[in-house]
């Protein structure tokens, strides 16, 4: 038996979820592109799968089983409603909204399902130096957690990628790794910027009191560098620069930066599908970020570019877990 998935969006995630359906899954198989650029969807098809340029009419389809959202964030909310209103599976990317009241839509939409459909494409949680990471903090290896450090650099983005997206489209990822690695809850947060809003640095606190630092910095020019630095009573553990080669150029010796974040999350993406899809057609969980994590990423980072404004200690505040999430 072979999943059918269909894929929503054809730019950079899309193609790349759509090339490890085709090239790297087991168990599954791109069965359908959508993109309104037509072309744009059947290059990222490469030969495979059904051709749509109407989103609603892929996932309704009677030839796709399970979804990737991979369009652009202000669709994700709407698409994943009409997955869970179609009972198909679906892996979105995030954010899962672009509001808490938009993702909190979704999370009340799937408990009304009474089944578990949505995965948020928090990545991370499928990369093997977080998950030694955190498999090293949970057989106690480090001690007691204090402090988590994490950078998270661009190379370079566009206008319009403005400060808030900073936080509500690249920060996402430090609320929900750092919750899961950590497995605490974020209580507080105070966020200061740079000039012209650019590098960030935020501070969270959990309900542990381990404290969780932060850089986003989006135009940092040398290339994508994340990074994560957990400090324990009694040791550390890190990320290390995730390459296998190392280059002799331009008068220097040493590893090197990708441009963008699917070079650096490569495996994580695969394993990521692999796991989604084993799960999908088992009904089970597989470990990835739920409906109630997406919602819980998305309100923290509301809350945190409202602390940019006023750059006091802001209170976290969320509503009660429904208890289907655990
Ligand atoms: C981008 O949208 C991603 O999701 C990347 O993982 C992240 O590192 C980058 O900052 C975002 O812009």
């Amino acid at each position: 038996m072979s999943l059918a998935v269909g894929v929503i969006g054809a730019g950079v995630m899309g193609s790349e979820h759509a090339r490890i359906l085709r090239k790297e899954t087991i168990g599954a198989h791109l069965a359908a592109i959508c993109d309104a650029d037509e072309a744009r969807a059947r290059s990222a098809g490469d030969g495979q799968g059904l051709v749509f340029t109407d989103p609603l009419a892929l996932i309704n389809s009677d030839r796709v089983e399970a979804v990737v959202i991979a369009a652009p964030d202000s669709t994700h909310k709407g698409l994943a409603l009409a997955c869970v209103e179609a009972g198909k599976p679906v892996l979105c990317e995030k954010p899962l909204a672009v509001t808490a009241a938009e993702a909190l839509e979704v999370v009340e939409a799937e408990v009304a399902k009474g089944r578990p459909l949505v995965q948020v494409g928090y990545m991370r949680r499928f990369d093997p130096p977080y998950i030694e990471m955190k498999r090293a903090r949970e057989a106690g290896e480090i001690g007691v957690p204090v402090i988590l450090h994490n950078i998270h650099r661009n190379a370079v983005v566009p206008e319009w990628f403005t400060g808030a997206m900073s936080v509500t489209n690249a920060f996402v990822h430090e609320i929900d790794v750092s919750r899961w690695l950590l497995g605490s809850e974020m209580v507080s947060a105070q966020a200061h910027c740079g000039e012209g809003g650019d590098p960030l640095m935020i501070t969270m606190v959990t309900d542990r009191g381990t404290i969780v630092s932060t850089e986003v910095f989006m135009n940092c020019r040398y290339g994508y560098h994340v990074h994560a630095q957990l400090v324990g009573r009694h040791g550390t553990i890190e990320t290390a620069v995730p390459v296998t080669t190392l280059s002799n150029a331009s008068g220097r010796h040493g590893f090197s930066y990708p441009d963008n974040w699917v070079p650096r999350f490569r495996t994580a993406y695969a394993n990521q599908m692999n796991a989604w899809v084993a799960a999908a057609a088992g009904g089970q969980s597989c470990g990835g970020a739920n409906a109630w994590d997406g919602y819980v990423t998305t309100s923290i980072a509301e809350q945190v570019v409202a602390a940019l404004e006023t750059r006091t200690l802001t209170r976290l505040s969320l509503p009660p877990r429904p208890s289907c999430y655990g």
